[in-house]
C-alpha cells in the first residue's frame, strides 16, 4: 500500500483550504539551506496521512517542491525521467500554446526559481504566521523571488472559480488512498499520480528516492471575467422559448460542460439544476455515453459539446470505457485576486488581475498537464473532427480560436473566439518529494 506518512499531503487531496500562499524561492546558500530546512521546516511538512482526518491537520498545511534547477542547486543530480520537468516550464511555453512570454510574470521568465512553499489555512493570519516561521527558519539561505496569495471567493461563491462555476468536483480517486470512489469518479492506479508506484509508466527510470513524490505543474492563469461575461451576453444561444439571459447561461454552461452550480450539462442539458450540482453522489455520475454503452456517440453534441472544457480534459467514454487513459491529473488549484468591481463590470474590462492559481499533480507532466493542454485542449481535432479549441483553456498562441458544437440548435455552427478569457501568466514545473527524500536526499 501507499506510505501515507511519507507522501506530501497536497498531492493526494489538494489542500482544500480557503487561503493559500505560494512562496517561490531561490536557494542562496545550499549547505545552510539544507540544515535549516531539515531542522526548522521539515517538521512542519504536512503528510497525506495527516490530511485523512480533520483532527490531525495542522492549523497551516505546509508543502514544498523543487524545480529542476533547484535540484541542481542542491546537488541532486539523478535524472527523474521527465523531460518537461528537466526543461522547465519556460522552455515549454510554445508547447502550451502561450503567445510567447510577454504576459508572463517576470519572475517565471528564467530558471532562477528553485522551489516553492505551499502554505494553506482557513485564515490569513494563520498563513502569515507560518510564512513567517518558514522564512525566519531559512533566513538568508533563500531569496524570496515571488509570492502569490490566493483565496477562496467570498460568501456564496466559495468553491467557485472566478467565472462563477463550482470547481473541485472531479478529481481522480487514487487506489490505495481512496478505494471508495464516488459514482463517476475515476479510480486510478497510484502510479498515475505518484512516482514509483504501481502504474507509473516510467517506474524503471526513477531513482529510489523519487518514490512517493509527484510532479507539480503550477500555472498562474489570469481570467478576464468581465470580458467573458460580455461575450456570453453578446452571444446568447437562441433556443426556442429561451430568454437572452437563459441563452447566455446555456452558452457558458456548454463552454465548461457544467452549470455554475456544478450540475453537468450532459445530465441537465437545458437548465441549471442546483440540487444536482450540490450532490456528490450524482454530479459526476455520467460518461457522455447513453444507456450504459461503453462508447459515446461520435456525432451527438445535444447534451454536451465535444469542446466543453471538462470533456476535453477528461473525455470519459469518448475514448472508451473502462477509462484507462493514463492521463488523469489531481488538481489542487485555488482562485487568486479580488472580486470584479462595479466599474470593471460596467466597462466590461478587467483592471485588476484575478484568476486561478492552477496546481496539478501527476507522475508524468508529459502524460498529465502538458498532454491535456497540448494534445487535448489545444487540438482542434480532439475529441472529434472539427471540435475546435477548449473555449476555456484552449490556447492558440494568441490567435483566434474556433470552437465547435456550442450551439445545440445548430451543432455545425463554429464560434470564433477573438479573446482568450484565460491568459497564461506562466509558471514552473516542480517535483514534490517524499518526506524521506527530504530528510535523506535533499537535506544532507
Ligand atoms: Fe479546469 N472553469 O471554471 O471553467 N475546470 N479550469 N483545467 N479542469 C474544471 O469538475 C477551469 C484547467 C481540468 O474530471 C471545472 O471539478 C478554469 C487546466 C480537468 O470531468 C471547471 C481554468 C487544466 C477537470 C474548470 C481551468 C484543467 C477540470 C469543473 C483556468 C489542465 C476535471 C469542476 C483558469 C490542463 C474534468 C470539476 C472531469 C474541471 C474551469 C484550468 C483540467 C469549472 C477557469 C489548465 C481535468
Amino acid at each position: 500500500g501507499l506510505n501515507l506518512t511519507d507522501i506530501q499531503g497536497d498531492i493526494v487531496t489538494g489542500m482544500t483550504k480557503n487561503r493559500e500562499t505560494f512562496l517561490f524561492f531561490g536557494i542562496a546558500d545550499a549547505p545552510s539551506f539544507k540544515s535549516k530546512l531539515r531542522s526548522g521546516v521539515l517538521p512542519l511538512i504536512t503528510t497525506a496521512m495527516q490530511m485523512t482526518k480533520n483532527s490531525t491537520q495542522p492549523n497551516t498545511l505546509v508543502n514544498v517542491a523543487f524545480s529542476h534547477t533547484g535540484l541542481g542547486a542542491l546537488n541532486v543530480s539523478d535524472t527523474l525521467g521527465d523531460g518537461a520537468f528537466t526543461g522547465g516550464q519556460l522552455a515549454d511555453a510554445g508547447n502550451l500554446g502561450d503567445p510567447g512570454t510577454g504576459h508572463w510574470v517576470s519572475q517565471f521568465v528564467g530558471t532562477s526559481i528553485h522551489g516553492v512553499f505551499l502554505l494553506a489555512s482557513d485564515t490569513d493570519a494563520n498563513v502569515a504566521s507560518t510564512v513567517n516561521t518558514v522564512t525566519t527558519a531559512l533566513g538568508d539561505s533563500i531569496t524570496q523571488i515571488y509570492t502569490l496569495q490566493a483565496a477562496a471567493r467570498p460568501g456564496a461563491e466559495q468553491g467557485h472559480e472566478h467565472f462563477g462555476f463550482l470547481d473541485g468536483i472531479s478529481n481522480p480517486a487514487i487506489q490505495g488512498f481512496d478505494d471508495s470512489p464516488l459514482p463517476g469518479q475515476a479510480s486510478v492506479p497510484p502510479g498515475e499520480i505518484i512516482v514509483g508506484e504501481t502504474g507509473d509508466p516510467f517506474i524503471s527510470q526513477r531513482p529510489p528516492w523519487a518514490i512517493g513524490g509527484s510532479f507539480l505543474a503550477f500555472r498562474q492563469l489570469e481570467q478576464l471575467v468581465p470580458e467573458f461575461n460580455k461575450f456570453l451576453t453578446d452571444n446568447p444561444i437562441r433556443a426556442p422559448g429561451f430568454t437572452d439571459q437563459q441563452g447566455s447561461d446555456l452558452l457558458g454552461a456548454r463552454m465548461v460542460g457544467r452549470w455554475k452550480s456544478g450540475a453537468p450539462v450532459f445530465l441537465s442539458p437545458l437548465a441549471d439544476d442546483p440540487a444536482l450540482g450540490a450532490d456528490p453522489t450524482r454530479n459526476n455520475n455520467f460518461t457522455y455515453a447513453l444507456n450504459g454503452s461503453s462508447t459515446s456517440s461520435s456525432t451527438d453534441q445535444s447534451r454536451c459539446p465535444f469542446s466543453a472544457h471538462i470533456r476535453k480534459t477528461r473525455p470519459r467514454a469518448d475514448l472508451g470505457l473502462p477509462e484507462n487513459t493514463g492521463r488523469h491529473i489531481l488538481r489542487g488549484g485555488i482562485p487568486y485576486g479580488p472580486e470584479v468591481s462595479d466599474s470593471e463590470a460596467a466597462s466590461n474590462t478587467t483592471s485588476t488581475e484575478r484568476g486561478l492559481a492552477f496546481v496539478s499533480y501527476q507522475s508524468s507532466i508529459g502524460n498529465g498537464f502538458q498532454f491535456l493542454q497540448r494534445f487535448w485542449a489545444d487540438n482542434t481535432g480532439f475529441v472529434e473532427q472539427n471540435t475546435g479549441f477548449d473555449p476555456i483553456i484552449g490556447a492558440n498562441k494568441g490567435a483566434n480560436r474556433t470552437v465547435g458544437g456550442l450551439d445545440p440548435t445548430d451543432p455545425s455552427r463554429t464560434i470564433t473566439l477573438i479573446t482568450d478569457f484565460v491568459v497564461s501568466r506562466g509558471g514552473e514545473y516542480f517535483f514534490s518529494p517524499s518526506l524521506s527524500a527530504l530528510a535523506n536526499t535533499f537535506t544532507v
